[in-house]
């Protein structure tokens, strides 16, 4: 990979500025933040997936030591406490608008899933509220709950909400249905697959956790959180309890990890603000692991059919997919839209596809709430894709390798409009297909298959390719789609008289290296050195406008907001500059952070312009002072980042075992900020990706609705033995070309295309047994029944 001749700028590889703070134990994570006289809160939970609420008894548990305030649905209730809101409504397709019952944050009347709060205790000490929730008494009537998506649909299932009939969030079509129609029927061959894409749940290292406090002098509530998005998170509980967005702020300090679980409005956010607000005192609340299995929003869980009409040279000629989405019990913050506007965007993948429709239904079950994880919708797509691919390859006897080419969107077809929707600005999707398989040892896989195969074992190679919508915005598509909210990204910069500066993002950083990219951009672009730069996120008083961190989203939208905003200063800089040094504007340029006048050895450093207009004694008055600006930048597409991943495996068919061997990951993420950073990226999405594929799952008991995967015990993650030796390289030779850093997202790219990877190869290692389909997870009991039914 080209490294950058600017030693801190775009291309080079920088230690990260914030992880000095992080390895020596001063990362401030929300429990270590001291608050005076804190109170805690324990939330009570509900035990059952489906019940109505006769009565709750508090009067014992009040009147224990050191407790301040018991509270349920009714006194929020009694507070005018509004329903909890999405903010993407999906219509469906007869032109309805999605069924959006009430969510409570402590729930009035039924519970819907294990987990839903009912009720909170606050005490003067965690122990005393805890102790004193066990003599809560809340008598429930338990009712029927139903937990598969496929089920919820059935007549005579359980239903959950009166206002969304026959347990139906929306149902969403896309794409030109008769045309799909008329693709299949003159198909020489129709390759069919029905597909399960389990469900996740998030597993960062901190867990979430809230604290609500009372500025006095101000009377606004302090609202510490760990969210990925602060803006969100300001409006939504601020809307909730009727008070006006300035009076809330939002705070997210140093937070441990996201996945997409913590970009979401969650009930306990907008409980810990208003008991704070009726108490006039600081409520703490810390989620314990237990709890964030049960109200952490969970990820994927698609039941798809899907059908990819082929011809006789295995060109692809109409898809139809049908899923349904496990939306949980209520619509979580975007639990509508990444199942619908985002998954189906990217139906088409690398391919040319000419005619696509599908079909998605949203079914409420007694789950917790879906909503984004590592991927979000993207994962499903290229999982659909690559397992259709590999199927139209096993039944038309053509290579994996060849058949994608063969239907493969071509760089000089670019800009390509795709049968779904988007339109794809860059990439050359053949070129990394070929490069992965080079360096992957495609060509002379069969002779490794042979020698493993004498030593008693089984041996695969998988292929994914895949698009991805990252730098998520535009706000004008996601409005045109049902977004509540703008998409944009906004940058503020502030310059200070000695010439350094403060830089106050609207994204949020909980482990992607903000700190860093958006100093290197800044470096870059004004020529200062790293070490006079400060990144500010995560405060919605210093930080006036943003939208968060999800979507891979930060350096194409943030990252251009920050570059606009940068040459807003030099622009104005020039005006300085050409006063100072008596010349005209445009005889004035900027370079390496000195502003010259072309033909001549006379300059200015940035340092020296940022005094002069920190201090104006030496200016004209139409010079306004200051060098502070601002920049919106909201994108006219997403960021089409593309990938081939290629996955080897080696499988024991006495256990089932299955070893990865290794791991090529080639990825087109345009303009690279920071090389070290993005293959750290690539492995952190990756290992998230191999546990899908391997052995994490989400499940409930179908009788009762309880969550049997309720710990670490019963939910397996993948651990560094498991993670293969990993090749990533990227190509930079196809820049976005609509922001103006030419950079793509990488944050989820691993998780895309690693379950399907795996897949393939998986398959691929026991074609010979005849086992030609599995679903996820594939755990080796998994792989050791399906060796077992074809011995
Ligand atoms: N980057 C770069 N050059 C590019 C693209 C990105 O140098 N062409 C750098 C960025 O500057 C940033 C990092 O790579 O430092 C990731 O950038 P980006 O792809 O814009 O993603 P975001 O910063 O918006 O992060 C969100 C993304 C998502 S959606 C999830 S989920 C996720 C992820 O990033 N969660 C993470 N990575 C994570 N990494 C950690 N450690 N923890 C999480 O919770």
């Amino acid at each position: 990979m080209p490294q950058n001749k600017n030693k801190s700028g775009i291309g080079a590889s920088v230690i990260r500025k914030e992880d000095h703070r992080f390895l020596t134990g001063t990362g401030r994570f929300i429990d270590d933040i001291k608050f005076n006289s804190a109170l805690e809160c324990f939330i009570v939970r509900s035990p059952h997936a489906h019940a109505r609420i006769n009565s709750i008894n508090t009067d014992t548990a009040r009147n224990q030591p050191g407790i301040v305030a018991v509270f349920d649905g009714t006194d929020m209730e009694a507070d005018s406490i509004d329903s909890m809101f999405s903010l993407w409504q999906i219509t469906s397709k007869d032109g309805s608008p999605m069924a959006e019952p009430s969510r409570w944050a402590l729930a009035r009347e039924t519970v819907r899933h294990v987990g839903e709060p009912v009720a909170i205790v606050i005490g003067e000490t965690f122990n005393q509220a805890a102790d004193a929730a066990e003599l809560i008494e809340i008598d429930y009537t338990e009712y029927p709950a139903v937990t598969d998506s496929k089920k919820a649909l059935d007549a005579e299932a359980p239903k959950l909400h009166c206002d969304a009939p026959g347990n139906i969030c929306f149902e969403w079509e896309r794409g030109d249905k008769s045309a799909v129609d008329q693709a299949i029927e003159k198909a020489d061959k129709v390759i069919k697959i029905e597909l399960t894409n389990n469900r996740l749940v998030g597993a960062a290292i901190e867990t979430r956790g809230v604290v609500g406090s009372i500025d006095p002098i101000s009377n606004t509530i302090v609202l510490h959180s760990t969210t990925q998005a602060p803006h969100h998170i300001r409006l939504c509980v601020a809307q909730q309890l009727g008070i006006s967005e300035n009076a809330l702020r939002v705070i997210s300090p140093d937070v441990g990890g996201g996945f997409g679980n913590k970009g979401k409005h969650y009930p306990e956010e907008t409980i810990v603000a208003w008991a704070a607000r009726k108490l006039d005192q600081t409520v703490k609340w810390i989620c314990r692991r237990e709890e964030s299995f049960v109200s952490d929003t969970q990820g994927r869980d698609h039941q798809t059919r899907a059908e990819l009409g082929i011809d006789g040279e295995g060109n692809f000629l109409g898809l139809r997919v049908h899923t349904i989405a496990n939306i949980g019990a209520y619509v979580s913050t975007f639990g509508a839209n990444i199942p619908s506007a985002i998954y189906s965007a990217l139906l088409s993948g690398v391919y040319t596809t000419p005619a696509i429709h599908v079909e998605v239904i949203g079914a409420f079950t007694n789950t917790v709430p879906t909503d984004a994880y590592r991927g979000a919708g993207r994962p499903e797509a290229c999982y659909v894709l690559e397992r259709l691919a590999d199927q139209a390859a096993f039944e038309t006897g053509l290579d994996r390798v060849e058949i994608r080419l063969r239907n493969m969107i071509t760089n000089d077809q670019m800009p390509y409009t795709t049968a779904i929707g988007p339109t794809y600005d860059s990439g050359n999707f053949p070129a990394l297909l070929r490069h992965a398989t080079k360096l992957a040892k495609y060509e002379d896989f069969d002779s490794r298959r042979v020698d493993t195969e004498k030593l008693g074992r089984l041996r695969g190679i998988g292929i994914a390719t895949f698009v991805e919508s990252s730098g998520i915005a535009p706000s004008r598509l996601a409005g045109a789609l049902g977004a509540r909210v703008a998409t944009f990204e906004a940058a503020h910069i502030r310059v200070n008289e000695d010439g350094t500066i403060l830089a106050m993002l609207g994204t949020h950083n909980h482990g992607q290296g903000h700190t860093t990219t958006f100093s290197q951009i800044l470096s870059d672009r004004l020529g200062i050195s790293l070490s006079n730069i400060e990144i500010v996120e995560g405060d919605t008083s210093k930080v006036p406008r943003g939208t968060g961190t999800f979507g891979s989203r930060s350096i194409a939208v943030g990252g251009s907001a920050l570059h606009l905003a940068a040459n807003k200063i030099i622009d104005k800089g020039v005006k300085i500059a050409a006063h100072l040094l008596e010349a005209s504007t445009s005889d004035i340029h900027f370079t390496n952070g000195e502003y010259h006048v072309s033909g001549t050895d006379h300059k200015i450093s940035f340092q020296e312009i940022s005094k002069a207009a920190n201090a104006p004694f030496a200016l004209p008055t139409e010079i306004e002072p200051g060098l502070d600006e601002n920049a919106f930048y909201d994108p006219s597409n997403f960021a089409f980042s593309n990938g081939t991943h290629v996955a080897e495996v080696e499988i024991d068919p006495e256990t089932g075992f299955i070893k990865l061997l290794n791991y090529v990951a080639v990825d087109d993420i345009g303009t690279i900020i920071n090389p070290m950073i993005v293959e750290g990226q690539i492995h952190g999405g990756l290992a998230q990706g191999i546990g899908q594929v391997l052995m994490e799952n989400c499940s409930y008991d179908p009788k009762n609705g309880q969550l049997l995967s309720g710990s670490f015990l019963d939910y397996a993650l993948p651990r560094a033995d498991t993670i293969p030796e990993i090749i990533s390289e990227f190509d930079q030779n196809y820049p976005c070309t609509h922001n103006p850093i030419g950079a793509k997202g990488v944050g989820e790219s691993g998780a895309i295309g690693a379950p399907a990877a795996i897949t393939g190869a998986v398959l691929d290692a026991l074609k010979p047994l005849g086992v030609t389909d599995l679903q996820m997870p594939l755990t080796s009991e998994a792989v050791w029944r399906a060796i077992s039914l074809h011995q």
